[in-house]
């Protein structure tokens, strides 16, 4: 279908306009809004991430694909909503408290929406209490948690032990990155899985739910 591999190119090349554009017209040509996302928006944000992977496109090709995708499924998202599509689990995500880099998090938020996700964005700076308010109201698969600073990344293991505190903590995966996050450190703090990029992020949520 050519215009499904359009708007595949547009998200891998970028064209945030262009992205919108042609997800409008396969929706004026009576394509479904599931079949739009899984048979274009997703495959590319596949692609993109298998081009970061072999270090083919960098953090800012990368944000740019994410945001003409996101753009797209900004289109998509309340037929979506309406038609109740079957998303391929849950998440909410956000930055620890004192940290307000969001950057990465956006990144790997968009990305999980891409690969069909249903995303909580909580945002940066978000509190311990915040991600458990959110899993009792929301009910996510996974917990998500980046930090960027060496002294944030210490909240991560409050956030677990708030889970445990509110008896959540057998009902979600917990997930965590940022850069001076390592395996190492998921382990120490009983996480379930660490993800070193948005690329292996979308692996790794795949792989909790
Ligand atoms: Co800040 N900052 N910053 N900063 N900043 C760093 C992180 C730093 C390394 C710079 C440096 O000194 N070289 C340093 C941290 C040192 C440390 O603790 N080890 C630092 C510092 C010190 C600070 C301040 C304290 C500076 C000051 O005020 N004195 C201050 C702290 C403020 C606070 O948080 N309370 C501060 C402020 C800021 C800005 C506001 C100016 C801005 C943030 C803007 C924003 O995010 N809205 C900023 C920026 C931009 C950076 C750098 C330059 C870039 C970070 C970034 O966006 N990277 C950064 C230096 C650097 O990294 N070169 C730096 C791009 C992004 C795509 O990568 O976030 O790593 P990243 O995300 C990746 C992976 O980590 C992973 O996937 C993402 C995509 O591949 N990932 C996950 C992230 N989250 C994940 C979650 C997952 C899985 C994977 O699962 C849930």
């Amino acid at each position: 279908m050519a215009l499904y591999e359009d708007l595949k190119v547009a998200v891998i090349d970028m064209e945030v306009e262009r992205a919108v554009e042609l997800t409008k017209k396969a929706l004026d040509e009576g394509k479904k809004a599931e079949d739009i996302m899984n048979s274009s928006l997703v495959l590319a944000m596949d692609i993109v991430g298998e081009q970061y992977d072999k270090g083919e496109k960098y953090v800012p090709e990368m944000l740019l694909s994410a945001k003409a995708m996101k753009a797209a499924m900004e289109v998509l998202h309340p037929l979506l909503v309406e038609s109740g599509v079957e998303m391929r689990g849950k998440i909410a995500i956000g930055t620890v408290e004192g940290d307000l880099h969001d950057i990465g998090q956006n990144l790997v938020s968009m990305m999980l929406e891409g690969a069909g996700f249903d995303v909580i964005n909580l945002g940066a700076e978000t509190p311990a209490d915040t991600f458990v308010q959110s899993v009792k109201e929301n009910k996510p698969d996974i917990v998500g948690m980046s930090a960027l600073l060496t002294t944030t990344m210490l909240h991560m293991p409050e956030v677990i032990d708030a889970l445990k505190q509110a008896g959540l903590r057998d009902q979600v995966k917990v997930m965590i990155g940022g850069a001076p996050v390592t395996q190492e450190y998921a382990d120490k703090i009983g996480a379930d899985g660490y993800a070193p990029d948005a690329a292996s992020a979308v692996k790794l949520a795949k792989s909790l739910c």
